[in-house]
């Protein structure tokens, strides 16, 4: 077949193949598909991704030339309904359109499979951070009993995440570090993260798990060296949201359970929108009429699907009353019933 195709023939094809690549590789570059790469882990993925995409472009281009010639060479006449002539297929062909396919899938599973192989592993020294979700919200204990709402992890050092739920599936995700992996009750699954650079990007559950499922967000610092360890050591929370908690022991706890992503409180200076403004409290406790304030605000934290405040889903974490108890829960108390005193 090759040889009868003519030389202006194939210059004819190549225009259009030519075309069709410019076309798909501007769309291909000139919006922004991919969130940055903040890790080792997500320049990876985002290398097979490319890989692909090149292939992709490549076999575009063949396919688009091919069928936009044919298109133009062979058109039949508006008033021609006879049929073609018989065509028995081409073996050289048939045999080029199988093998290049082949050799191109093979080459994306080998490039796939070499990347995940490195994904997954942590290396001899990993940083190993518990993850805990819950509906609807995600908890982050480190290896020094030290447990938060929000993650913080060091840059360029490689964080194994041991991940778990309390309730339904969830699924841990964070775009800019392309690691993703499913949060399932009684399994422990782990992935590794490997930041390569510093700053703040989103937690994503990325599992429907019920009515909270898309205010189930937290967010992800990610701190130089000395920083992470001066972090780690200190009583701050997160680098990032939170403010040091030097004051009121409740406020510690009200910072290190992820209060303030869901709830408005002045003294703590949280602005969350999901759940009502804490500084209301007094007046909805009277409207609610379920014991004082104290054992108001005391059975809202550990069975807030108890009593729901008019207008909200029940969308606050069941967790809390197995997570903050004793002192811990009377600081809180006090801490939100003075009013941030
Ligand atoms: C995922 C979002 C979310 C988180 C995290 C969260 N809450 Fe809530 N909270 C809500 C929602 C929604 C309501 C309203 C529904 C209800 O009454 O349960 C609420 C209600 C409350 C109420 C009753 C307020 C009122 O005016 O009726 C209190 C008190 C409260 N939360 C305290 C806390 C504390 C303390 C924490 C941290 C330990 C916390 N919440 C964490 C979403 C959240
Ligand atoms: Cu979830």
């Amino acid at each position: 077949m090759f040889a009868r195709v003519r030389r202006g023939s194939i210059i004819q094809l190549a225009a259009i193949g030519l075309v069709a690549a410019a076309i798909a590789t501007a769309a291909a570059l000139l919006v922004p598909w991919l969130p940055v790469a903040a890790g080792k882990e997500a320049t990876r993925i985002h290398f097979v991704f490319w890989f692909t995409t090149a292939i992709c472009i490549g076999v575009f281009s063949v396919v688009a030339a091919v069928l936009g010639y044919s298109v133009w060479k062979f058109r039949a006449g508006p008033d021609d309904e006879s049929d073609g002539p018989p065509t028995h297929g081409h073996t050289q062909l048939e045999i080029v359109w199988t093998a290049v396919p082949a050799i191109l899938v093979t080459a994306i599973s080998i490039v796939s499979a070499v990347v995940l192989a490195q994904n997954g592993h942590a290396g001899s020294d990993p940083f190993v951070v518990k993850v805990t979700a819950a509906q609807f919200a995600w908890s982050f204990t480190y290896p020094n009993g030290k447990s938060a709402g929000s993650l913080t992890i060091p840059e360029g050092r490689a964080t194994k995440l041991v991940i778990t739920s309390n309730d339904v599936i969830h699924s841990f995700w964070v775009p800019e570090l392309s690691q993703k992996q499913d949060a399932v009750p009684g399994q422990h699954n782990t992935i590794v993260v490997t930041p390569t650079r510093t700053g703040t990007f989103p937690v994503v559950c990325t599992e429907l798990c019920g009515l909270g499922h898309a205010v189930m967000r937290s967010h992800v610092d990610i701190l130089g060296t000395d920083k992470f360890a001066a972090w780690l050591k200190g009583t701050t929370a997160a680098g990032g949201g939170g403010t040091a908690a030097g004051g009121a022991p409740g406020l510690a706890t009200y910072q290190a359970n992820g209060c303030g992503a869901c709830h408005t409180f002045k003294p703590a200076a949280s602005n969350g929108k999901i759940g009502p403004d804490l500084d209301n409290l007094s007046a909805d406790a009277a409207k609610a009429n379920r014991g004082d304030l104290k054992a108001f605000i005391r059975e809202s934290i550990v069975k807030p699907q108890a009593y729901l405040e008019p207008g909200y889903p029940d969308a606050m974490p069941h967790i809390f009353g197995g997570q903050i108890q004793g002192a811990k829960l009377d600081q809180l108390v006090s801490y939100l019933a003075q009013g941030g005193k």
